[in-house]
């Protein structure tokens, strides 16, 4: 089946121009949880505790490109949903609050649960309802959580979703910027500047939107990511699909450290150009900016950035021509 599209547009005019300065300081999220493209400030040194984490189901409409809106469904009214951030040994008190004016019952699998359904078992809330549950953070790692209710496909297209990162005792090593980054398929019928889920679209495997942070252009324009000369960056990057890989690079960058599918404690790969996230997989990635420049983000299965899979990282500072310059 051939079907025609129209986003080279905005996804590749987008490809070469570079950004403002805009986007917020990496680590102001603070407490546990913080909306994209803002991280939770690390754990650090504390021991081990318990924690209280509030989700909210939330079904609200909003835009997914220029000058079309979708009806998300999210947690805490964002697409994706916050990133939470816990250390190995914490007991989690998680609440799971759906809003009164939601039309769906939902639930969420925590991929860092070890029970069943992740939660899910336990924690469907029909709308204007709240369930509690309470686990044990006990790997640490960056993991997927989701939406499992219903029929599971739609809740999870619809977009609900995001990361909780467990560090490990001690914390990660300290880093200079943090980032929290989300890859995620929306399957839509598009008509005056709305766009319809389509079931049928996704049986398909044929997203008309492939998005960082639940729209296009989420990650350019006034939104771009920022870092200086000489910091290094740490990108907790997570892909829901629902079906697509995501081959996650920097265009300009090399990652100096990739922990691989997010596991921490695993393995570390060094010097990473291209990285393999799977559906409902997780990375967290690392490189030193050396100079300064507009570095992109993309999924580069790169047809997949006419569809909107693409970010600016801008990078301010003294330029190095020792590592990189026009010319001889
Ligand atoms: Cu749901």
């Amino acid at each position: 089946m051939m079907r025609v599209r129209n986003h080279w547009k905005a996804g590749l005019i987008g490809l070469m121009v570079a950004g403002s300065l805009v986007a917020g300081d990496a680590l102001a999220g603070g407490g546990p949880l913080a909306h994209a493209p803002n991280v939770p400030a690390p754990v650090g040194k504390r021991a081990a505790k318990t924690v209280v984490m509030k989700f909210e189901a939330k079904e609200f409409t909003g835009p997914i490109a220029d000058g079309v809106k979708y009806d998300f469904w999210s947690f805490n009214g964002t697409v994706p949903g916050p990133m939470g951030r816990l250390r190995v040994g914490d007991s989690v008190e998680f609440h799971l609050a759906n809003h009164k004016d939601n039309s769906q019952p939902h639930n969420i699998d925590i991929h860092a649960v070890n029970g069943p359904g992740g939660g899910a078992a336990v924690n469907t809330a029909k709308p204007g309802e709240e369930k509690v549950f309470t686990w044990k953070a006990m790997a640490p790692g960056l993991y997927i959580y989701h939406c499992a209710a219903g029929a599971i496909v739609d809740h999870i297209a619809n977009g609900m979703y995001g990361l909780i990162l467990v560090e490990p005792a001690g914390g990660l090593p300290a880093v200079d910027r943090e980032y929290y980054v989300f890859e995620s398929e929306f399957f839509a019928d598009v008509k005056d500047g709305k766009a319809e889920f389509s079931l049928q679209n996704g049986l398909e495997e044929h997203p008309e939107y492939v998005v960082f942070n639940g729209s296009q252009g989420a990650l350019m324009g006034d939104k771009v990511l920022k870092a200086k000369v000489g910091e290094t960056v740490r990108i907790f990057f997570g892909n829901i699909g629902p079906n697509g890989i995501s081959s996650f690079h920097i265009i300009g960058e090399i990652f100096d450290r990739v922990y691989l599918e997010g596991a921490i404690g695993g393995t570390v790969n060094s010097n990473v150009q291209t990285t393999l996230v799977p559906s409902a997989g997780a990375v967290i990635v690392e490189f030193k900016v050396d100079v300064p420049g507009t570095y992109t983000l993309v999924d580069h299965s790169i047809f997949r950035v006419a569809k909107g899979a693409i970010g600016h990282l801008v990078v301010e500072g003294k330029e190095d021509p020792n590592v990189f310059k026009a010319g001889k």
